[in-house]
């Protein structure tokens, strides 16, 4: 299986949670955590929600807004460069991304509703990762461009002419909304292994749980 981590990405080492709760004590005065609590668990493997449907937003009230800002904390801390709403078990059509490189300041996008409108004949390969499948990597072809309307925070239509990182990680995402991972898009045997895989952990957490 290959659960390599992209090295210049930074860890991800939370299958079970409990370690992201310490680390966030540890790394912050008891008042500044309490402020900061914006923080939501990611859903993993074999949780049944990551096949949900997510519901369109009908309107970008407070709910909306703090969802949003709880993605960004939670996105910023795992580390990741997007997630879909459903990943924090909200089944909204909502996705927050960052592609900024590490030296470069905060690029924090939010896409309401997402929908591609047009993809590419052409074909681009990518490693992709994904926090609801924590430490397993592989490469995924897609669309190499792909076109998206969307909704800004502010209600506004948008659309996107996306190419490179931008394109998979709209497509990933999207995906997300549609209850699709991207393991479903490798071959029956890498995926039932990677799924046997996490059902596996989850059985003998549970047990130690019980225990
Ligand atoms: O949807 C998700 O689970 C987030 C996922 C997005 C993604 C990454 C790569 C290709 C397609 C989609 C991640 O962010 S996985 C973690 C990751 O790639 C990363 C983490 C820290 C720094 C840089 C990248
Ligand atoms: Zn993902």
């Amino acid at each position: 299986m290959n659960d390599k981590a992209i090295p210049s990405r930074g860890g991800q080492s939370r299958p079970g949670g409990s370690p992201q709760r310490m680390r966030r004590i540890d790394r912050f005065p008891a008042t500044a955590y309490i402020a900061s609590m914006a923080f939501r668990d990611i859903l993993t493997l074999p949780d049944k929600r990551l096949r949900q449907v997510s519901d369109p937003v009908k309107k970008i009230d407070a709910g909306v807004r703090k969802l949003v800002e709880d993605m960004f904390e939670t996105m910023y801390d795992a580390p990741g460069i997007g997630l879909a709403a459903i990943q924090v078990g909200a089944p909204k059509r909502i996705i927050t991304l960052d592609l900024a490189k590490k030296e470069e300041p905060r690029k924090p996008q939010v896409f309401i509703n997402p929908e591609i409108l047009w993809t590419s004949e052409e074909k681009a390969t990518h490693e992709e990762g994904c926090l609801s499948i924590p430490e397993f990597y592989d490469d995924v072809e897609r669309p190499a461009q792909v076109k998206v309307k969307y909704l800004d925070l502010e209600g506004k239509p948008q659309e996107v002419l996306a190419n490179g990182l931008l394109a998979t990680c709209l497509q990933h995402e999207i995906d997300h909304l549609n209850g699709v991972l991207f393991i479903d898009h490798l071959s029956r045997l890498k995926r039932d292994r990677v799924l046997k895989k996490f059902s596996k952990a989850a059985k003998r957490a549970a047990v130690q749980i019980e225990d």
